[in-house]
C-alpha cells in the first residue's frame, strides 16, 4: 500500500548526500570542542543567522530548554505564547527542572502575541511577584497553522519586552521555512532577538539536531547547561556532518514544501466538512478543521491510515499536516483522493 505521511517534517530520512558526509566525517570529542565537523556547522549556524555563536544540541526541546535556563533562575519569569510549543510539548522543562515560570498569553490566529497582552504581562518590580525575565517567539508558529512572523513584528514585540529589560528568544524550529516564505534571510528574522534555537532535523531532513545561536557569552553559559542536561556529546560530528549538508542544500527547496502545502490545503477546503483557513497557509503546515457531524478527529485520522495518509489529530476538532521533501505532488493528489472518498461516506 502506498504510504504518504504527513505526520510531521521530522518523519524525513537524510538524503544520500548526508549519508556519504556522515560517513566521511572528520570527528573528535565535542565535549572537549575537537570536533572540527562540529565547529564547522556551529559557525555556519551563528552567521546564517547573524549572531557571534552557536551551540549543537541534540533536540529542539533540549535548545529551548537550555536558552530558557541560561536567561532565567530560578522563580523569574517567562512571558509565551498559550500555542507556544514551548509551553504545550516540553513538558514545561524549565519549570520542571529550573524553577521557571511561565506566563501565557494568548497567540493570535496569525501567531503573534498582542503588544498590549505583552506589556501587561510585563511585571512590575515589586517584591510579591516573580520577575519577569524573558519574552519568548515561535517562528514560524507550529499549531496555528505554520504561520510567519515578520521582521517587523518580532523587532516591535523585541522592543516592547527589552523597553522593560526583559530578553527574547526565539523557538525558530522553522525559522528557515519563515524566511523562504518572507524571501528573506534567516538573520533578519534573528536580529531583534537575543537568542534563537532552530532545527536540522525538521524541513531541512537531518537525522538529528538543532542549534542555539546567540552571543558569546550566552553560548558559553548555554554549555554549562546543555552539559548538566546531559547533552555534551563526544563524536557529534557524524550529526553536524549532515547538518552541514542540510544547511548547504535543504533551505532553498523548502518552497516546494510551501507550495504542496498549500495544494494540499486548496483541496481539503473544497471538501464539504472539513475547513481551511487559507490565510494561515503560509509553509509547509496544515491546520484544518473537522465540521461534519458524528465524525471525530482520531477516528478520522485511524480511517486515513487505513488508506496509508499519516496525519495527527491535534485539537477536539482540528487536525494537522505537514509537507516536507518525501512528499511529492503525486502524495498529495492521492492524500486528496483519499480524504474525498472518506468524507463523501
Ligand atoms: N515539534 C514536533 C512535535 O513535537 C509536535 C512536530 O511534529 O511539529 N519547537 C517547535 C516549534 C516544534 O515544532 C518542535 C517539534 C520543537 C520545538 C521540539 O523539537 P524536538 O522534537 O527536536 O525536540
Amino acid at each position: 500500500m502506498k504510504t504518504v505521511d504527513l505526520r510531521s517534517d521530522t518523519v524525513t530520512k537524510p538524503t544520500p548526500e548526508m549519508r556519504k558526509a556522515m560517513y566521511e566525517a572528520e570527528v573528535g570529542d565535542d565535549v572537549m570542542r575537537e570536533d572540527p565537523t562540529v565547529r564547522r556547522l556551529e559557525e555556519m549556524a551563528a552567521e546564517r543567522m547573524g549572531k557571534e555563536d552557536a551551540m549543537l544540541v541534540p533536540s529542539g526541546t533540549m535548545g529551548n530548554l537550555s536558552s530558557l535556563l541560561t536567561h532565567c533562575g530560578r522563580g523569574d519569569e517567562v512571558i509565551l505564547g498559550d500555542k507556544a510549543h514551548i509551553f504545550n510539548h516540553e513538558q514545561k522543562g524549565a519549570s520542571a527542572l529550573g524553577g521557571v515560570v511561565y506566563n501565557p498569553i494568548p497567540n493570535q490566529p496569525d501567531g503573534t502575541l498582542r503588544l498590549e497582552d505583552i506589556e501587561d504581562a510585563i511585571q512590575p518590580d515589586d517584591i510579591h511577584v516573580a520577575r519577569s525575565r524573558l519574552l519568548a517567539l515561535e517562528n514560524t508558529q507550529n499549531f496555528c497553522g505554520g504561520v510567519v512572523l515578520t521582521p517587523k513584528y518580532i523587532r516591535a514585540a523585541s522592543n516592547v519586552a527589552k523597553s522593560h529589560g526583559l530578553s527574547v528568544h526565539m523557538d525558530g524550529a522553522r525559522i528557515f521555512n519563515a524566511a523562504v516564505a518572507l524571501g528573506i534571510e534567516p538573520s533578519e528574522l534573528a536580529a531583534p532577538v537575543d537568542s534563537v534555537m532552530f532545527c536540522i532535523s525538521k524541513g531541512l531532513a537531518a537525522p538529528i539536531g538543532s542549534l542555539v545561536v546567540g552571543t558569546k557569552a550566552f553560548i558559553e553559559e548555554a554549555r554549562r547547561i546543555r552539559k548538566v542536561l546531559g547533552g555534551g556529546m563526544r563524536q557529534a560530528g557524524v550529526i553536524a556532518a549532515a547538518g552541514i549538508v542540510a544547511l548547504n542544500t535543504m533551505v532553498d527547496r523548502l518552497a516546494e514544501d510551501h507550495r504542496r502545502a498549500r495544494a494540499l490545503a486548496e483541496g481539503i477546503d473544497a471538501i464539504p466538512g472539513l475547513e481551511v483557513d487559507l490565510k494561515t497557509v503560509q509553509t509547509n503546515i496544515v491546520v484544518f478543521r473537522l465540521t461534519k457531524p458524528g465524525l471525530t478527529p482520531d477516528r478520522l485520522v485511524r480511517m486515513l491510515a487505513e488508506k496509508g495518509v499519516l496525519l495527527f489529530a491535534i485539537g477536539k476538532d482540528t487536525l494537522r499536516a505537514v509537507t516536507h521533501y518525501e512528499i511529492s505532488d503525486e502524495d498529495i493528489d492521492y492524500a486528496l483522493s483519499v480524504f474525498r472518498e472518506l468524507m463523501a461516506d
